[in-house]
């Protein structure tokens, strides 16, 4: 990108100021909205006066708060009664109009350009008289794509764009989907053995993966808006599905709570008599929905009978959130999930189901990619679970879902694999 002009720059790099912006945005889900972070920087001191998130949808963007702390470091500044004691402010702030002028501001996502349920973070920039911003990347929501940029240049301020673009794209993968698709993004992750096994014959799975791999996966669901299971799942593992990280990220009012859980069965009733003490019913600890779906196994119009109302109602009183998915008729089931997560609020979802769901869910174009942790193990057993376990209706090798491959790394000190791929047709 051209620049227009240059500011003094000072001897702490673009990067570092973005990886802080990056951290920052990481400490809230605002969805539907993205993970915004901001840090404002004196050019002259290189050091940071304001800082900013924006930690929930309806809640200012996370260049007001940086702006707003900005201008209370300034003014203590100038009245000598603090030092530049950089603010990370959490709660939402009146726009009070201040001086911010000549100051650099770092953020991951293009400031905004329209009246949504904020007025427009450019108007914001420009009247506190910043001299440049550097964005991570474009906003993808069509009100802004490119606009915010061009009315910060016109106003006389150096924008580039850059520094840490990947990392910042990564961040918006969700938030990019919703928009360019009206649905979540969908991620299914399994973890199996170098032989394409994820349990033994005798359903043993604890555990494929290596503990590195597991504590990944934790912070995968603190990043996404929903975890989602099959009944056979329940029914095998009863798994909490929580997230479970040494530090608490479990701040609700910061819209980081945990992720939604989400059961999909066929019979509520017959779910709740095998498990009726499962730890996803206990929602004191995350939100739960049960998504029932008669799919195929009873007639769509046929009436919830006694032992089904009972179940639901039972459920209900526990906290449990139903899905419907009939209601989302004529999508197949984990679509129509898809649907009512994205109606939800949700931007990025997780399938953590068993290989039958699986093979529904990318049947049925749920999930659009997909992340393999590969452990240098053994299982064989010709019956031994596989996760895509149910027919893709492939026939010849030719026919094959073709991915595309993304992101190899090697987890820990080589512990495990992780394979990223997409299945771009969806
Ligand atoms: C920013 N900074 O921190 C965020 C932005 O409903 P609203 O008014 O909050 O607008 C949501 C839209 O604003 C969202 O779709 C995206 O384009 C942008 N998000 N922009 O400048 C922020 N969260
Ligand atoms: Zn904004």
């Amino acid at each position: 990108q051209q620049t227009t002009r240059q500011s003094p720059r000072c001897a702490v790099s673009d990067e570092t100021y973005m990886d802080r912006c990056i951290q920052l945005a990481l400490m809230a889900r605002p969805s539907p909205n993205p993970p915004v972070g901001c840090v404002v920087v004196d050019p002259d001191t290189g050091r940071i006066v304001g800082e900013g998130f924006h930690p929930r949808a309806g809640y200012p963007h996370a260049e007001q708060y940086a702006l707003q702390a900005t201008f209370t470091t300034l003014r203590n500044a100038s009245s000598h009664q603090n030092q530049h004691l950089a603010a990370t402010v959490s709660e939402p702030v009146a726009a009070l109009p201040g001086s911010a002028r000549g100051m650099h501001v770092y953020v991951t996502l293009e400031p905004c350009n329209h009246y949504g349920r904020t007025p427009p973070c450019t108007e914001s920039l420009i009247q506190a008289q910043v001299s440049r911003v550097v964005i991570g990347t474009r906003d993808p929501d069509p009100r802004t794509a490119g606009s915010g940029a061009e009315r910060l240049r016109r106003a006389g301020i150096e924008v580039q764009f850059g520094p840490r673009a990947a990392e910042c794209l990564k961040l918006y993968e969700g938030f990019q989907h919703r928009i360019h698709h009206q649905t979540p993004l969908g991620i299914l992750k399994y973890a199996m053995s170098l032989d394409g096994k994820i349990a033994t014959e005798t359903g043993d799975a604890r555990w494929v993966s290596s503990a590195t791999s597991r504590r990944y996966v934790h912070e995968l669901r603190a990043r996404c808006d929903a975890v989602v299971v099959g009944a056979g799942t329940v029914r095998r593992d009863d798994p909490a599905l929580t997230v479970r990280l040494e530090e608490s990220i479990d701040v609700p009012e910061l819209g980081y709570g945990q992720p939604l859980r989400v059961v999909m069965c066929t019979s509520a009733a017959r779910l709740w008599r095998d498990r009726p003490d499962a730890k996803l019913w206990d929602t004191s600890v995350a939100p739960t929905v049960l998504a029932v779906s008669s799919a195929g196994e009873v007639s769509s119009s046929k009436e919830l009978d006694a032992a089904e109302r009972e179940a639901i109602l039972a459920l209900r009183s526990r906290g449990v959130q139903i899905a419907y998915l009939d209601a989302l008729l004529p999508l197949p089931p984990t679509r129509a999930l898809m649907q009512w997560l994205y109606d939800y609020g949700c931007t990025t979802v997780l399938w953590e189901c068993g290989g039958t769901l699986a093979t529904s869910a990318v049947r049925e174009s749920a999930v659009h990619k997909i992340l393999v942790f590969v452990a240098p193990k053994l299982v064989g057993g010709r019956s031994s679970p596989t996760p895509i376990a149910a027919d893709l209706g492939v026939r010849n090798m030719e026919e094959a879902l073709a991915l595309r491959l993304g992101r190899m790394e090697v987890i820990g000190s080589g512990q495990d694999v992780l394979i990223e791929a997409y299945l771009d047709s969806n």
